[in-house]
């Protein structure tokens, strides 16, 4: 038991996870209906809308299975290398937990019910019942507490190791965290100060492009409040899974300080094609996002040095040939490595996206569904399942068994089909002009529509057939983890699993990279340069202001 974290920690973590498991269970088997729908092979029953199931598994998957997974890797990261918590920190994390929690089941209480089936994104004029509002200000408050707790572990270990640069994971975590709580004040404002007084008929209208730009001001950090965690794992994780050292202790530091001060003021890279904002702003923001993909690229120059590098150590000659001395055979690796994989396109669309003219091309089209799929569907899930092969097991003292590990790489490979699959076909459907965030429809048999339910790569069977793949493939994760959760307890010290943590070598990290203050001002100088002036604007040049719709 000596490796394990304290049980009282490891509970919060587990717990954390535990939520996040059941959340991602029923929001993937919500995808697999949508590509049904839209393949015209299912008709919904009448008490079930398709939108209210696209509403469900966006929510589901995309912010509270990532949100509850994140916390529960956080908790135990930081109880392993910053020490048990203490009782204040544990308190608070508790407490976050349960506002999350309470956050989470009104929203979802409100989706089921019909009440709410306005999609993730939750755009104006579409009007849910005001407390589905609500149940995402309580969501976002929890993880505000149980982040405050975390940060309040940090410094009080900062406080015990005076003039100490922090460990890596603690630094990732604590960018992670500053990332979050900077980003959710525009999702707080518009939900706290537009969608909860017009939705509960205190005002008759709401600004919509107001509410759209403060949604995407928090909308774009939250891909990478998504992204780092899975980051931690490619710097942290897989050196140790490599037998080597983190191959640069300020590149990585530096790396998450550049997704702080560039992630924010970009969102206007999702309205490019929105009239309200003035051309100028949109190139701002724009130029600002070809910056966010510089520290990604340092992830990537970062990772092909740690794996060039530690196959050379073991013997390897030529130009590529220390890919073989990678352990494929080990499923906490391999998992990432495809993770890494499909990131690369799913980069390149973030690229491409975000090139205005080619975002006339692509915007509100399927595209973007493929794209999305392509970097939080396996770059990010894919490195949380590689995770999860581990932590699970190491939380609840189980042995990660042989057969465990046969189904894990079963279950990263069908994913893997599943997802190439699917995302393509959403990419080849979009560039052919299929729109996202729509149910089945024949489109009066148009001819440019026929394509899309037409050949054998390129349309929505194969998007039909990858979605069913990736159900199968969740099914078995999710078997995994019961596993984990209830399987054979380890009983000696080999069969305890461990959490891969490198080794940093801080000697030569320059200390200002932990100075927060310095880096949390230069983000609000850059939000504040990219967003004054077209927000001013948006409430001073204020349209008349749109009453709510209920489409569905
Ligand atoms: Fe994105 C839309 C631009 C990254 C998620 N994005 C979305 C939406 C989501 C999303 C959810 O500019 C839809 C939102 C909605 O519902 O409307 N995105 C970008 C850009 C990046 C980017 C520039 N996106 C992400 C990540 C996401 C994510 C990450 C989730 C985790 N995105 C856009 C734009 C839109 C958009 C527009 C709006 C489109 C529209 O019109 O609606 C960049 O951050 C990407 C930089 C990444 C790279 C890749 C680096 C590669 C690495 C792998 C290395 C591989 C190794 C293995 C080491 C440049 C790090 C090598 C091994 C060997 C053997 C070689």
């Amino acid at each position: 038991m000596s490796k394990q974290i304290a049980a009282q920690d490891r509970k919060l973590a587990i717990t954390n996870l535990i939520v996040a498991y059941i959340a991602f269970i029923i929001g993937t088997f919500c995808g697999l209906l949508q590509v049904f729908v839209r393949n015209n092979s299912l008709a919904l029953p009448a008490w079930l809308d398709y939108y209210q199931v696209l509403t469900a598994h966006g929510v589901l998957l995309a912010l509270v299975f990532t949100t509850y997974f994140i916390y529960g890797f956080f908790y135990t990261g930081m109880s392993k290398t910053l020490g048990t918590f203490g009782k204040k920190v544990r308190a608070f994390s508790w407490f976050g937990f349960y506002i999350m929690t309470l956050g989470t089941l009104i929203a979802v209480v409100l989706i089921i019910s019909g009440e709410a089936s306005v999609l993730y994104t939750f755009y104006a004029p579409l009007q849910a019942n005001g407390f589905f509002y609500v149940g995402l200000a309580l969501f976002i408050v929890g993880t505000w507490v149980s982040g405050f707790a975390l940060i309040g572990h940090y410094i009080a270990w900062k406080k015990q190791h005076k003039k100490q640069i922090s460990p890596l994971f603690a630094f990732m975590t604590i960018a992670t965290l500053v990332l979050w709580l900077i980003a959710c004040l525009g999702v707080v404002a518009t939900v706290l100060f537009q969608f909860i007084p017009w939705a509960f008929g205190w005002v008759d209208t709401i600004n919509v492009e107001l509410s759209r730009s403060l949604f995407w001001y928090f909308g774009h950090p939250l891909v990478y409040f998504w992204l780092l965690p899975a980051y931690m794992a490619w710097y942290l994780v897989v050196p140790k899974l490599l037998g080597a050292k983190v191959f640069s202790d300020s590149l990585a530091r530096l790396t998450f300080l550049l997704f702080i001060l560039f992630s924010i003021p970009v969102g206007f890279h999702h309205q490019l094609t929105e009239p309200g904002i003035e051309s100028f702003w949109k190139f701002l923001q724009t130029v600002l996002t070809f910056m966010v993909i510089v520290p990604s690229l340092m992830t990537a120059f970062s990772m092909i040095a740690t794996f060039e590098i530690s196959g050379r150590e073991k013997g390897a000659r030529g130009v590529f040939g220390w890919v073989k001395k990678l352990p494929w055979k080990d499923v906490r690796f391999t998992s990432i490595f495809i993770a890494m994989l499909f990131f690369i396109p799913g980069g390149a669309g973030g690229i491409l996206n975000a090139s205005f003219q080619l975002n006339e091309v692509i915007h509100n089209t399927l595209w973007v569904v493929g794209h999305f799929h392509i970097t939080v569907g396996a770059p990010v899930a894919m490195t949380f399942y590689g995770l999860t092969f581990w932590l699970i097991p190491y939380l609840s003292g189980t042995k990660l068994t042989k057969s465990m590990q046969r189904l894990a790489f079963i279950q990263i490979f069908t994913w893997a089909v599943g997802m190439f699959l699917m995302s393509t076909s959403q990419h080849i459907l979009g560039l052919l002009g299929a729109p996202r965030r729509t149910a089945y429809s024949d489109y009066g048999n148009h001819p440019s529509t026929l394509a899309w339910f037409d050949g054998i790569l390129t349309n929505h069977v194969t998007m039909a057939v990858g979605g069913s793949i990736l159900f199968l493939s969740a099914s078995i994760l999710v078997f995994i983890v019961f596993q984990g959760l209830f399987g054979t307890k380890a009983s000696n010290e080999v069969d305890y699993v461990e959490f891969p943590l490198a080794e940093s070598d801080t000697t030569n990290t320059p200390r200002f990279l932990e100075n927060w203050w310095l880096w949390i001002g230069i983000a609000f100088a850059l939000i504040l340069i990219a967003y004054t002036i077209p927000i001013a604007d948006m409430i001073q040049h204020a349209p008349p202001g749109s009453g709510g719709f209920k489409t569905w």
